[in-house]
């Protein structure tokens, strides 16, 4: 737990959240700015910068709910496909420097990668 992490307060229940998945490792919300409807974030609940800062079993465990929960996102809007993308570090656009995965669902004809 980091005191000035977003993503940590969230997992806390200090700041509120619209969960979608949560299990002791991991925990999955609705993105606060969405780039499509059902856009969702997937993070560890514990407190890791980037991806290299990551323990290996907790990575696997993020990537099996993201190949679960893909899919059922999928399906909940009724879009056709999703990028799954992780911003990883500063320079790479990352903005919350908590681990974390986004399903962004796509629609045929929506206008290309966000
Ligand atoms: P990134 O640029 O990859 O670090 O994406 C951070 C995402 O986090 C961005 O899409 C907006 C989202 N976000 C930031 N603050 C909050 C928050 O307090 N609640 C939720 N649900 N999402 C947030």
């Amino acid at each position: 737990m980091s005191e000035d992490c977003i993503f940590c307060r969230i997992v806390d229940g200090d700041i509120p959240s619209r969960s979608v998945y949560e299990d002791e490792t991991v925990m999955a919300f609705l993105d606060a700015n969405p780039l499509a409807p059902g856009h969702t974030l997937v993070i560890p609940k514990a407190h890791h910068e980037t991806l290299a800062d990551l323990p290996e079993d907790t990575g696997a465990r993020v990537f099996e709910v993201l190949h679960q929960l893909a899919p059922e996102i999928e399906a909940a809007v009724d879009a056709d496909a999703s990028n799954v993308a992780f911003n990883n570090g500063e320079a790479a656009g990352q903005e919350v420097p908590h681990v974390h995965g986004h399903v962004i669902p796509r629609f045929e004809g929506d206008g290309g990668a966000p």
